[in-house]
């Protein structure tokens, strides 16, 4: 491995400079994924074919100096795969065919084979890893449990959560034989992901931040640490750490750090100190700059960067990142002035 600096953060080893790589940085903020989503036509052919999602997944690391790589997908593959037919309309983001609205659908909900209806995703893994020639570690994902249910029963985004909180407060015992359900597809599907290449595990729970505390921790938390502890731990003698990322989770720290995981995605909420006095001697951390940062000045986001770096301070253990992706009407230039002012500004806490 050429840069190996996050996989050493993430194991809260020491580092040159603190390592960074950005949520979404393979998307419509660069011309060039433009140009290439144009070829593929759509969105999800671009996810479906391994030669494309590849193409995209490396054009961010041209550009930038990045630590790390994330495979080019999306969370919908499970559901898709589980029959629910995604479809993208324009401005209005993901949508289901089938959408979840019986509980007879859930019974019937198949756990798809990751070899079978997944394998444009682990193809493009093999690929991906293959194109990289060992220059910076490559990071597999999956939704939470509960963030693909949220999706799955909607049917698409929402601002309310109605269905999936009706179903949750009506029918509990059938939103969890769903989300028992989603938990081992997610973790069949990253473990397939390890087997193809992938060095370390991102779970999203996007939504996990809409619950309450109670609900927060049976519903999403209980259902990621039983991803955490069935995978792989470690592959042809390599550790293959975990990173949970639960947007509005700053509440519960203490409770994801205690799943096992290697590190947690913090959004921007919180100074990044206090997060690290709370779990820092527990876990990695990763974050935590509002993205909208972006939309300001080289120099202000240079000033954001050095209060961050000062925030988590001397030390082992982080890994720079925005809160949540980034947004496409980013201009590119600006993120050049992040990455390199991370790497610039972090040696002297090191
Ligand atoms: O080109 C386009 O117009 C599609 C935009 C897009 C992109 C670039 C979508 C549709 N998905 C992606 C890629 C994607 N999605 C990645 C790629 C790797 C990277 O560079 O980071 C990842 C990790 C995701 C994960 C994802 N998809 C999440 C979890 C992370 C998050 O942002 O909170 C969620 C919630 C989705 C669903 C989804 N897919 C696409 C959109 C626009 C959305 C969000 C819809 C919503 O707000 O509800």
């Amino acid at each position: 491995m050429k840069n190996d600096r996050f996989l050493r953060a993430l194991l809260r080893q020491p580092v040159d400079v603190t390592p960074i790589w950005i949520m979404r940085q393979a998307g419509r903020y660069l011309p060039e994924y433009r140009a290439t989503r144009e070829r593929a036509k759509n969105f999800l052919t671009l996810c479906k074919t391994p030669e494309f999602a590849c193409e995209v997944t490396l054009q961010p690391l041209e550009r930038f100096d990045l630590d790390a790589a994330i495979l080019f997908s999306d969370i919908l593959t499970i559901p898709d795969a589980m029959g629910l037919e995604l479809y993208f309309t324009e401005g209005e983001g993901p949508r289901f065919e089938n959408p979840i609205r019986t509980e007879k659908q859930i019974t019937n909900l198949a756990i798809p084979d990751p070899n079978i209806e997944l394998r444009y995703v682990t193809d493009a893994v093999s690929l991906i890893r293959r194109e990289l020639n060992g220059k910076v570690p490559l990071i597999g994902f999956a939704g939470s449990p509960w963030t693909l249910a949220t999706y799955m029963v909607e049917g698409g985004t929402t601002k309310t959560f109605s269905q999936v909180k009706k179903l949750l407060f009506q029918q509990p015992q059938s939103m969890s034989i769903l989300l028992d359900k989603l938990a081992q597809a997610v973790t069949n599907y990253l473990n397939a992901q390890i087997a193809a290449g992938a060095q370390v595990i991102m779970l999203f729970d996007t939504w996990g931040g809409i619950l309450s505390t109670q609900n927060y921790l049976d519903f999403s938390l209980n259902y990621m640490q039983k991803i955490v502890q069935n995978l792989t731990h470690e592959y042809e003698g390599q550790r293959i750490p975990v990173i949970i990322f639960t947007k509005d989770g700053n509440e519960w720290l203490e409770n994801i750090a205690n799943t096992g995981c290697d590190a947690i995605g913090l959004d921007w909420k919180l100074p990044i100190g206090q997060s690290r006095k709370r779990v820092g001697n527990q876990v990695a951390l990763q974050g935590n700059m509002d993205p909208c940062m972006l939309y300001t000045s080289p120099e202000q986001v240079r000033k954001e960067v050095a209060n961050i770096l000062a925030s988590f301070g001397s030390g082992n253990g982080h890994i720079f990142n925005l809160g949540h992706g980034i947004h496409p009407e980013i201009d590119p230039e600006l993120v050049k002035v992040l990455v390199d002012s991370v790497h610039e500004l972090s040696k002297k806490y090191h």
